[in-house]
């Protein structure tokens, strides 16, 4: 599938702004057939934002089950002719659509985007009535995976993860056109050999057996620097300017599908030529030891929920460029398809995760809910998980593959890896990775339950990813027996002589609290916690990146340790500093890359 998008020969219509909407109480939406006349009953809503926090009725803010939008729109007249195709950049977490009563698609999984032709179902110059059932139920079949529970108050989702399970239309609706002959896909894989950079390219054509693909790629000043005749090839770039961390430099390649003098198609793709590649413990960007400083993120706002906003987006990497962040991880979900393409644009490095967070009935303990069910058995985490498990991973790097921000595939946060039902539940589904993508390394993130030596997934990967709260969930405020625990720890993993990213460290911190002795919950705590791991990392060659958890406070399901959601932000949730934020400035700012240990 590719991104919609405006050329020479495609258009796109955007669907974003205040639909109807109405929540499925009863759950009769289906069996009265909500999708065969316009819906009665209904109330405005936002396109694109989770529908929970925009009213103040808590039937919506805790709605299980389905929600039903509903908009309008005219097909432009001059569209005749053209394939006309509806997409979404995502629902959460499964969609029907229908167009005017007829189905025309449906999607599980609810951050990776999902299409139909609806060439058949609409009129250019004629209006058409688009139907959505956006249904947010978590199940132990769904990625992330939850149970409904039925109570005496009613259906509870429980889930295992923390942060709130925010639903709805979070990005963009699109109609857009291709000429019925047009590019459905193009891969790209980039390489450098001194100062000449290759491309590699592979576009899948849809119709025209007798068309021809020609490939023109262009820098950024829009100077054709190669061109390719066929629907795959090789592009050779001299005196190449490689996109690297810091400097998003991208060429243009455009893909046109020409049929004798007509143009039938041109798509534009974007390209950052770089490369990635492990070296024992050495984690290289072209060549380079490349050392990861920054956060793992939400997407996560006020009023909009997990609603993707472009004035956050610049926000947040504002921030980050002023912290001297280099990196991000999509924690815990594929983000938006912007803040993807801003990063490459900006140079900025993304970890990319699938939304498998929460398959780990271990954790728990008042905060993520897990008690009471087995991870894996054939009631809970099985087969049909897993299936729906290697379809997100194959989505994310379907939809992924082509940024050059993307060096690291991590298919899962903080499951159970200690036990064999998990090392069979994950060894497919790292070869599922590497079929999808040969060209990136994969990982998944460990949790403390599963530490060096009890890990039996591990194994798979090519780079660590360590999550870990010493400090904070372990020898809580002793600083100093929570640097000796960790040091063992890590001196541990070290020796499987890969390398090693701590993909989360952090501490809840309620902004405006302080002491003189740094004690737990107070600024300086905070700092004081930061500056303790960074002493170990900084002793460890093995570690090749810090992300702190987290870079804002962020909603969660209410609990008793949640004091209005997770405060391990280094930022509010609206996005002031806290104490932290300085100090990681000054690191970040000032840090030279740590030298690697010599291989
Ligand atoms: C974790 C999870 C993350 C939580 C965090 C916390 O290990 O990966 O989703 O929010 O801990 O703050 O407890």
């Amino acid at each position: 599938m590719l991104r919609p998008q405006d050329t020479s020969r495609r258009e796109r219509k955007n669907l974003d702004g205040l639909w109807s909407f109405r929540i499925d109480t009863d759950n009769t939406g289906r069996t009265d057939a909500w999708y065969a006349e316009p819906m009665t009953g209904v109330r405005d809503i936002a396109v694109p934002a989770s529908y929970n926090d925009l009213t103040t009725d808590p039937a919506v803010r805790d709605h299980v089950g389905s929600a039903w939008y509903e908009t309008t729109v005219w097909v432009p007249a001059g569209w005749s002719g053209q394939r006309i195709v509806l997409h979404f950049e995502s629902a959460t977490h499964r969609a029907v659509v229908w167009v005017d009563g007829v189905q025309v698609v449906c999607h599980d999984g609810g951050y990776t985007p999902f299409e139909a032709d609806v060439t058949e179902h609409v009129t250019p110059g004629a209006p058409a009535r688009i139907t959505v059932e956006v249904d947010n139920t978590l199940t132990f079949q769904t990625i992330p995976p939850g149970v409904v529970e039925e109570t005496p108050h009613g259906r509870r989702q429980r889930y295992f993860h923390d942060f709130f399970n925010y639903s709805g239309l979070h990005r963009s609706v699109w109609l857009y056109t291709t000429s019925p002959d047009h590019f459905d896909d193009v891969t790209v894989v980039t390489d450098l050999d001194g100062r000449t950079g290759t491309v590699r390219f592979t576009a899948v054509v849809a119709g025209a057996e007798d068309a021809v693909v020609r490939a023109v790629l262009r820098d950024a000043g829009g100077r054709q620097v190669a061109t390719n005749e066929g629907a795959s090839g090789i592009l050779t770039v001299p005196d190449v300017h490689p996109w690297a961390p810091g400097d998003g430099y991208l060429y243009d390649l455009e893909l046109q599908l020409h049929r004798g003098e007509e143009l039938l198609d041109s798509y534009h793709q974007s390209v950052g030529v770089r490369t990635v590649r492990v070296d024992g413990t050495r984690f290289l960007i072209n060549g380079e030891p490349f050392y990861f400083t920054g956060f793992g993120k939400h997407e996560d706002l006020p009023v909009i929920g997990k609603g993707h906003n472009n004035g956050y987006l610049v926000h947040d990497f504002e921030l980050m460029h002023w912290m001297g962040a280099n990196s991000f991880r999509t924690s815990h979900y594929p983000y938006s398809e912007e803040v993807l393409d801003y990063a490459d644009r900006h140079g900025i490095v993304i970890i990319d995760e699938t939304a498998a967070v929460g398959l780990n009935m271990g954790l728990g303990g008042g905060i993520f809910g897990g008690q009471g069910y087995q991870t894996f058995s054939d009631d809970t985490i099985n087969d049909a998980t897993q299936a729906a498990h290697a379809q997100a991973i194959r989505e994310l790097i379907a939809r992924d593959k082509n940024h050059p921000c993307v060096v690291l595939w991590s298919i899962a946060n903080e499951p159970e890896s200690q036990t064999e039902a998990a090392e069979e539940y994950f060894r497919p589904l790292f070869d599922t990775a590497r079929r999808a993508d040969p060209t990136r390394p994969v990982g998944f993130v460990n949790v403390g339950l599963a530490p060096h030596g009890a890990c039996r997934v591990s194994e798979f990967c090519d780079v660590l990813m360590l999550n870990r709260y010493y400090g904070w969930y372990e020898n809580t405020g002793d600083l100093d027996a929570a640097e000796s625990a960790w040091q063992v720890e890590l001196d541990g993993w070290s020796t499987e002589n890969k390398p090693i990213i701590i993909t989360e460290y952090g501490a809840d911190t309620y902004p405006g609290l302080h002491a003189t002795i740094p004690t737990p919950w107070t600024e300086e705590y905070q700092v004081a916690y930061l500056d303790m791991n960074h002493r170990v990392f900084d002793r460890t060659p093995a570690v090749v990146g810090e992300q702190v958890w987290n870079f804002a406070d962020f909603a969660t399901t209410s609990g008793i340790v949640r004091v209005g959601g997770n405060k391990k932000g280094v930022f509010t949730r609206d996005r002031q500093p806290k104490a932290a934020a300085h100090a990681l400035r000054r690191r970040w700012r000032g840090l030279q890359k740590p030298i690697q240990a010599e291989q």
